[in-house]
């Protein structure tokens, strides 16, 4: 008697030799449109597969798992897993699993690459310069923040914290201080050249204030009005983690207001919807969620996914599991 093939929904479009790859060893729907599915959507197309690639996009609750019982494992093509609901979906007995390492020093560039263009004025100049409005130089033309030498504060220390520790310390010279749930060990503090510091310091002490936490009802609105109110005038602060983690409309008010001197956001809330009052302000960086978006990182992202829904499949286990317990149990 052959086995039948698993079933694997892919909901959004991924490169193509990640479908190959997986079409090897399942029966492999894919939504070409790339149009995110509605939850209704995505729980018809859910219908009989056992598992499904998911990005940031699709929310994976119980009202989905209680309607898909054949499900068996979600792969997020993403480190961050907030659209995730983990007790719902290991209570449902389903593998999770999400790709971390092949993206952190993308990751860290582009993180360094928001900290320079914030406190650089790189956008807000070459709007200006595209506008036609040069005509003539100044000695004080877009004079920004320095960069080297200055103090990087981290919210967040994780793996993608620590490599933008060490590209400031080692390569820009900063003084780097971090704030996290827990602190780092010593050596890993020493490689990263890396000042543990509480909060309120982070907030007050930092030039340059770059956010890298998971977003969770803990992380909601870390930094609103009140510590946006701690942080220095000539501050900048980017976030690359998650919409949410910022309270846009108090930053929007704070930039306007200059109580801090410039942001750079990848990440926004209820993206991909912009707050408006973020879209009137010259002095804040703005881009599309796009911290781990080079080639190679995208399909190294898409690939560990399939590899994590094949490994599970094929043998029941996982690369990069969120859930091991349910392993255990399998
Ligand atoms: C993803 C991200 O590209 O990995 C993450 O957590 O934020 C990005 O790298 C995005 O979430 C799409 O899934």
């Amino acid at each position: 008697m052959t086995r039948q093939r698993p079933a694997v929904l892919i909901a959004r479009t991924v490169f193509p030799e990640v479908v190959a790859h997986l079409q090897a060893h399942a029966d492999v729907t894919m939504n070409e449109t790339d149009a995110v599915y509605s939850p209704q959507e995505l729980m018809a197309q859910l219908q009989g597969k056992d598992a499904v690639l998911t990005t940031g996009s699709e929310r994976v609750d119980a009202t989905l798992l209680a309607a898909c019982p054949q499900l068996r494992m979600v792969a997020n093509i993403a480190v961050g897993y907030n659209n995730f609901d983990m007790p719902a979906i290991t209570a449902a007995g389903v593998l999770a699993t999400n790709t971390p390492d092949v993206l952190t020093e993308t990751t860290a560039d582009f993180g360094f690459a928001l900290i320079l263009a914030t406190a650089r004025r790189l956008t807000e100049s070459e709007h200006f310069l595209r506008a036609g409005q040069w005509n003539r130089w100044s000695l004080d033309m877009f004079a920004g923040a320095e960069v080297h030498g200055s103090t990087l504060g981290i919210l967040g220390m994780g793996r993608i914290g620590q490599a933008i520790a060490r590209r400031g310390a080692h390569g820009f010279g900063m003084q780097v201080i971090y704030h996290n749930r827990s602190r780092l060990d010593a050596a890993t503090e020493a490689d990263c050249k890396a000042r543990y510091v509480e909060k309120d310091e982070l907030l007050r002490t930092a030039d340059h204030l770059i956010l890298v936490l998971p977003y969770s009802a803990e992380s909601h609105h870390a930094i609103g009005a009140a510590e946006l109110a701690c942080m220095k005038p000539t501050a900048t602060l980017v976030n690359i983690a998650r919409g949410g983690i910022v309270d846009d409309a108090a930053l929007a008010q704070a930039l306007r207001e200059r109580r801090i001197a410039a942001a750079g956001l990848d990440v926004f809330e209820g993206e991909p919807r912009v707050h408006p009052d973020l879209l009137d302000l010259t002095n804040v960086v703005l881009t599309p969620h796009i911290a781990s978006a080079t080639m190679a990182t995208r399909k190294a992202m898409a690939m560990l996914a399939a590899d994590n829904v094949i490994a599970y499949l094929t043998e029941g286990r996982a690369l990069t599991p969120l859930n091991p317990q349910v392993l255990q149990k399998g």
